[in-house]
C-alpha cells in the first residue's frame, strides 16, 4: 500500500462528504493524521479550521454543526489526542448534533507492540457514538474507491439523520504519510456531482385518533433544532389561544401565547394546582426547569411527546403517546380540525400571571448590573440576525427565567445535551465560523477558565466573538444547593474561587477587554464589539452571595405578583 493508495482513497472519501453537503471540518496537528488533514484541506468545498487543542477542535466542530445543521468532520492524530474529543462527542450524542470523528491510527501490525502514541481506539467513545467503523487499510482499487465513497455517505447520513449524532471512523494509516507523485484521476464518483448514496427520511404525520386535544391544553416547547417549525408553533399557539411554555432554546418564545416565566408561575402551589391541563403537547427536549418538570410529572393529563427522531425524553414516565413526526405534521393535524375547543379564559389567566411575574421581576432587578439583569438585557438588545450562545450553569438558568417573550429576538443556543461547562468558548467560535450575524457568548468565569484555550480561535482563525463574562469568582450556582451549607469544604472544593484577572487572558490571546460598571456602559460595549471585528471579553463583576439574595428577592416579588394576579 503506497501513499498514492492512501491519498486516492481519502480524496474520494472527502469528495463524497462534500457532495453530501459538508461545509466545515476541523483539524488538529499530528503526524499520523497528515493524510486525513491534507485531504480535508485540499477538498475545495470544505472549509477546514485548524486547532491546537483537540478538545477545542471537537467543541468548535460541535458549534459549527449545531449552527449549520449539517455534519462537521473533526480529525486528530492517534493516542490521547483522540481521547480529548470525548467530551464533544458525548455532548453531540445527547444534544443530537451531527459530527463525523475521523481518528488516525497505527495499522494493525503496530498495535499493542509498544509503538509510540498507540492506544486501543476501537470503540473509543463507547455507546456515545451512533456508529463506529474500523476502516482498515486498502489498496485504491476501483472497488475500494467505491467502498470509501459509500463509507463517507453512510457516515454522513448516519450522523445527519434520525436522530442526528456523532459517528466515529478509525483510520489506520501506513507510512509513507505524504505523497511524492501527483494523484491520478478517479472516475468512480457519480454523474452531476451527486452523492454516491442518498437516504430519504420517511414522511410522517400525527395519528391523532382518540387523542384529539380539547379543553385545557398547554404546549411545552423545549430545545428545538427546527427553527422554522418553532416559529410556526408560536403562531399556531397564539391563533388557537393555547399557552405555550417556551424554553428560550425552543426558538418559540414569541407571540401572544408564549409564557416565559413558567418556572416561577409553577413554583406557586395555588397557580400550579389551578392550572392543571387536560392535555399536554410536548415538543423538542424537556426544559430544565425543575418546577416545570415536577408539575408535568404530577399531572393526570394526556401527554403526547412530538419529536421527529422519536427520542425518549420522559424521566417521569408520564407520556402516553410519542409521535416521531416533525412539528409541521403536528400543526397540520391540529389546524385541519377547524377550531380546537379551548376552555374560555384559559390563555388569559396564564397571560395575566406571566405578565405580572415579568413586571415584578423587572422591578425587583432595577437597573443595577447583576447576573440576571445582564442575561435579560443581552437577550433583549440582540436582534434576530444575532446568536446568543449561553453557557451552562447560572447563565442558561437566568436566560430561561428572566428573558421575556419577544417578536424578533436572537437565536438562543446552548450545550444542553450533557449540560457540561467544558468547551463552551470553542463551541461558540464554531457557531461564529458558520454564522454571518454576530455571535454573543454569555458565560461564567469557571466555564471560561475551563476552555480558556478556546480563545486561540480568535487570532488563529480570525473569528470574532463577543464574550459577556459574568465573573463571580467561582461557581455561583452551587450557592443555590444544599451543599452551600457544608462550610468546611464548600468554598475551596465546590465554589472553587480562582482570583483570575481575565484581562491578562484577553491580552495573551489578543482579544479586547472591557469592564463596564453600568447597564449603559455594558450596552455600549456590546454594541461596539458587535460592530467591530475583534473578539472582546466584556467582564461584569458580581458577588455570588449577593446574587443568591437577589434571585430570592426577585422570585418572592414575582410570586407575590402571581398570587395577586390570581386573586
Ligand atoms: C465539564 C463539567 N465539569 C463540571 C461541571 C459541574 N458544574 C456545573 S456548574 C459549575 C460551575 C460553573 O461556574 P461558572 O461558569 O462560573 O458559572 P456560575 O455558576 O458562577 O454561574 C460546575 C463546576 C459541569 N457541568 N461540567
Ligand atoms: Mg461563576
Amino acid at each position: 500500500m503506497s501513499a498514492t493508495d492512501t491519498y486516492l482513497l481519502l480524496r474520494a472519501f472527502c469528495d463524497e462528504l462534500a457532495r453530501c453537503g459538508m461545509e466545515h471540518a476541523c483539524t488538529a496537528p499530528g503526524s499520523r493524521c497528515t493524510p486525513i488533514v491534507l485531504s480535508l484541506v485540499r477538498e475545495p468545498r470544505i472549509c477546514a479550521w485548524s486547532h491546537v487543542d483537540e478538545r477545542s477542535a471537537g467543541f468548535f466542530a460541535l458549534g459549527a454543526a449545531k449552527r449549520t445543521g449539517r455534519p462537521v468532520a473533526v480529525t486528530c492524530t492517534s493516542g490521547t489526542a483522540a481521547a480529548n474529543l470525548a467530551p464533544a462527542v458525548i455532548e453531540a450524542r445527547h444534544a443530537r448534533v451531527p459530527l463525523i470523528v475521523l481518528t488516525a491510527d497505527r495499522p494493525p501490525e503496530l498495535r499493542d507492540v509498544g509503538a509510540g502514541q498507540t492506544i486501543d481506539q476501537l470503540k473509543l467513545y463507547g455507546d456515545a457514538v451512533k456508529w463506529f467503523f474500523e476502516v482498515g487499510v486498502h489498496e485504491a482499487t476501483p472497488a475500494a474507491l467505491r467502498f470509501m465513497r459509500t463509507l463517507a455517505c453512510r457516515a454522513y447520513w448516519t450522523a445527519a439523520q434520525g436522530p442526528p449524532g456523532p459517528v466515529h471512523l478509525n483510520l489506520p494509516l501506513r507510512e509513507p504519510l505524504v505523497l511524492d507523485v501527483p494523484l491520478p484521476a478517479d472516475s468512480t464518483g457519480r454523474e452531476d456531482q451527486r452523492p454516491y448514496v442518498t437516504v430519504e427520511p420517511a414522511v410522517q404525520s400525527v395519528p391523532w385518533s382518540g387523542h384529539d386535544p380539547v379543553g385545557r391544553i398547554v404546549i411545552v416547547a423545549g430545545a428545538e433544532r427546527d427553527a422554522v417549525g418553532a416559529r410556526e408553533l408560536s403562531g399556531f399557539a397564539a391563533r388557537a389561544a393555547i399557552p405555550l411554555l417556551a424554553d428560550p432554546l425552543s426558538g418559540a418564545r414569541h407571540g401572544d401565547a408564549a409564557i416565559a416565566h413558567y418556572d416561577l408561575l409553577l413554583r406557586d402551589p395555588d397557580f400550579a394546582a389551578g392550572h392543571r391541563p387536560d392535555f399536554v403537547i410536548r415538543t423538542g427536549e424537556l426544559p430544565t426547569s425543575k418546577p416545570l418538570r415536577t408539575w408535568l410529572a404530577g399531572l393526570d393529563a394526556a401527554q403526547i411527546a412530538i419529536d421527529p427522531d422519536g427520542t425518549w425524553h420522559d424521566p417521569d414516565a408520564v407520556v402516553g403517546m410519542r409521535v416521531p413526526a416533525p412539528l409541521h405534521a403536528v400543526l397540520d393535524g391540529l389546524t385541519a380540525g377547524e377550531v380546537i375547543p379551548i376552555e374560555p379564559g384559559w390563555l388569559d389567566s396564564w397571560r395575566a400571571a406571566d405578565d405580572a411575574a415579568g413586571r415584578a421581576l423587572s422591578d425587583a432587578l432595577g437597573d443595577e448590573l447583576s447576573e440576571p439583569l445582564v442575561a435579560r438585557s443581552v437577550g433583549e438588545w440582540l436582534q434576530n440576525d444575532a446568536t446568543l450562545f449561553v453557557a451552562s450553569s447560572m447563565p442558561i438558568r437566568d436566560v430561561e427565567l428572566y428573558l421575556p417573550a419577544r417578536e424578533d429576538g436572537p437565536r438562543v443556543m446552548s450545550n444542553r445535551g450533557a449540560n457540561g461547562i467544558d468547551g463552551t468558548v470553542s463551541a461558540a467560535f464554531g457557531v461564529a465560523a458558520a454564522e454571518d450575524g454576530p455571535v454573543v457568548l454569555l458565560i461564567g468565569d469557571v466555564a471560561l477558565a475551563h476552555d480558556i484555550g478556546g480563545l486561540l480561535a480568535a487570532r488563529r482563525l480570525n473569528l470574532a466573538l463577543t464574550i459577556v463574562l459574568l465573573n463571580n469568582d467561582g461557581g455561583g450556582i452551587f450557592h443555590f444547593l444544599p451543599v452551600a451549607g457544608e462550610t468546611d469544604a464548600f468554598e475551596e472544593h465546590v465554589a472553587t474561587p480562582h482570583g483570575l484577572d481575565f484581562a491578562h487572558a484577553a491580552a495573551l490571546y489578543g482579544s479586547d477587554f472591557e469592564r463596564p460598571r453600568t447597564v449603559g456602559e455594558l450596552k455600549a460595549a456590546v454594541e461596539r464589539s458587535i460592530a467591530g471585528d475583534a473578539t472582546t471579553i466584556i467582564e461584569v463583576r458580581t458577588d455570588r452571595v449577593e446574587n443568591l439574595a437577589l434571585h430570592r428577592r426577585a422570585a418572592d416579588a414575582a410570586l407575590d405578583a402571581v398570587a395577586r394576579a390570581g386573586s
